[in-house]
């Protein structure tokens, strides 16, 4: 390792995906020297690691677009209601270049210590590859889903055939002809992928341990002559964004589950159910999240077209749902995911039943079958929010590090800052969120908190352990008796076994954290010390 002379910046963004683009662009437009370090080979952050086969959007392509350049949304035409990885990794690309981002990003640099110097009130950051710098704010734009979890289950070493990470695809496609394919993990993205492989493997044998309320896509392809009309409502688009509580395009129907008859419910479900993304859930009665008997209404009527679209009864009451409720979990959106297993090549194994005992050399062994395997795909998700940011070695005041301070779960002011690391913004989706219109609020949330900064000559900044504490309890308070505190999730860490539960997601939803962000920004970022 060649150790190389240290850049001098005023800022340093750790990832270059949806976040860390916009926010160095922002760092950029306030006239600060910033970079850029990405441990991936090229930008794109998500959509360039998930290249998996049948990897989407599952929210609408245009909602989902940057709203900062007027001219960026004129020229960019989507494809797709819902666009797969690859455009999405075309478009964040053609941002890159059209911005002249570029030759503010260090590609391959993974970030392996960020040491915070008191003397000076800045980081000194290095990269495995032993880049350095010093820099006066470091921003960890790392990803809400980017940390991939492999489950710790024997003998995972020793399989003889291939093995992949979903979010860890090979850049060269993969083979599947012929092959007797197994993949764990029926979350959103086993949802994407199961139908793809099926297709073109000899055999596909799913590991299921949770069913989900999978929901129908809807996608469809977008005109020249759509997307002009697109284009024209971008600006009502991303108004009605901030005014969702999850930055989507959906409204709630203000009516309750029990404001109408059963035949008018019926049909508001069909009509809801029959329209693109996550209108059958945001779209839907206003009562749905908060009322666990209007819940389940919903429920059986999910479980219904469950059982509607598969052959075998045995193998539809295996995929419905029992143990939570629509929307505990993020709503996985499939397209002919129900349909794969009316496919003779296709065999659903319920190991939430019958558990996982081993990965042997040649497939997997549950309790009291063995499945004899040529490819297996772990589907089985992510080490969210925080993973990459405690796989770095991250040191705040005292050269205490972060995995301490987290000891008991993780938590933070904001989503953004947490006391004793100064400087340190954390920007990895602090709400749960369509993706980009979170990303530019926090972008623009700590490029104007810098820029306030050097217009009053403060050089440091730090999160009030107090208010930090008052947000916490805040936020803590807001997801008791919520459906979603009923499971295991990624968004609180319960699905990463020993990872203490966090308290870092604000669920009061997008449009109230943007007021939030106002008010502390108007108030001289109340909440945060500055010196
Ligand atoms: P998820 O939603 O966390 O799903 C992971 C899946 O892997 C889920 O079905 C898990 O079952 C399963 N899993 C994890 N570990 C195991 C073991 N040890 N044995 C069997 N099954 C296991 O991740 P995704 O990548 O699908 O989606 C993440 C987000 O990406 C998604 O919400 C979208 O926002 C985009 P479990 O449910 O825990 O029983």
């Amino acid at each position: 390792m060649t150790r190389t002379p240290v850049e001098e910046l005023d800022a340093l963004v750790i990832g270059a995906g949806v976040t860390g683009l916009y926010q160095l662009y922002c760092l950029l437009q306030i006239g600060l020297d910033a970079r850029i370090y990405e441990a991936g080979d090229a930008i794109g952050g998500t959509w360039y690691w998930n290249r998996y086969p049948g990897a989407r959007l599952d929210s609408e392509s245009w909602s989902y677009a940057y709203s900062f350049s007027e001219e960026l949304l004129r020229d960019w035409n989507w494809t797709e209601s819902f666009v797969g990885q690859p455009e999405l990794e075309r478009y964040l690309n053609h941002v890159a270049d059209r911005f002249e981002l570029r030759p503010q990003i260090r590609l391959g640099a993974r970030v392996r210590s960020a040491i915070f110097d008191e003397a000076t009130n800045r980081w000194q950051v290095e990269t495995e590859d032993g880049r350095r710098a010093s820099t006066r704010f470091l921003i960890a734009a790392t990803g809400l889903l980017s940390a991939h979890h492999l489950p710790d289950i024997p003998g995972i070493e020793s399989f003889q055939g291939e093995s992949f990470h979903t979010s860890r695809w090979p850049h060269d496609p993969v083979n599947f002809t012929g092959k007797r394919v197994g993949v764990i993990g029926t979350g959103s993205t086993g949802v994407q992928i199961i139908p793809e492989v099926a297709k073109e493997c000899a055999h596909l044998t799913v590991f299921q341990r949770t069913p989900n309320y999978c929901s129908p896509l809807g996608n469809s392809p977008i005109t020249p002559e759509q997307m002009d009309e697109i284009k024209a409502t971008y600006p009502e688009v991303f108004a009605t964004c901030r005014q969702n509580v999850g930055g989507f395009i959906h409204d709630p129907d203000p009516r309750s589950t029990f404001d109408v008859t059963a035949e008018e419910r019926e049909a508001f479900y069909e009509d809801v159910w029959g329209q693109p993304g996550f209108a059958k859930w945001f779209g839907n009665f206003s009562d749905l999240m908060t009322n666990r008997e209007a819940n389940e209404i919903y429920c059986e009527f999910v479980r219904r077209k469950i059982r509607e679209r598969v052959n075998d009864p045995e193998v539809a009451d295996k995929l419905c749902p029992k143990n939570h409720h629509y929307g505990a979990k993020r709503i996985p959106l499939e397209t002919r995911y129900y349909e794969t297993y009316n496919r003779d090549n296709v065999l659903l194994v319920d190991v939430g039943e019958d558990p996982i005992e081993r990965i042997t050399p040649t497939g997997l062994k549950t309790g009291s079958a063995s499945y004899e395997l040529d490819v297996l795909i772990y589907a089985t998700g992510f080490d969210a929010a925080t993973g990459e940011v405690t796989r770095m070695d991250i040191r705040g005041v005292g050269g205490r590090p972060i995995q301490e301070h987290w000891a008991d779960g993780a938590t933070m002011y904001m989503g953004l800052g947490t006391a004793g690391f100064p400087n340190l913004f954390f920007e990895n989706g602090a709400l749960f969120c369509n993706f980009t219109r979170c990303a530019e609020a926090s972008a623009e949330f700590v490029s104007g908190c810098i820029d306030y900064m050097r217009e009053h000559g403060f050089e440091r900044i730090e999160a009030d352990p107090e208010a930090e504490e008052r947000w916490v309890e805040h936020a803590e308070s807001l997801t008791v008796n919520r459906l979603t505190s009923d499971v295991t999730n990624w968004a609180d860490g319960t699905n990463i076994p020993g990872k203490p539960k966090g308290a870092i997601f604000y669920s009061a939803g997008f449009n109230a954290y943007l007021k939030v962000c106002e008010e502390v920004a108007a108030k001289g970022y109340e909440g945060f010390r500055l010196e």
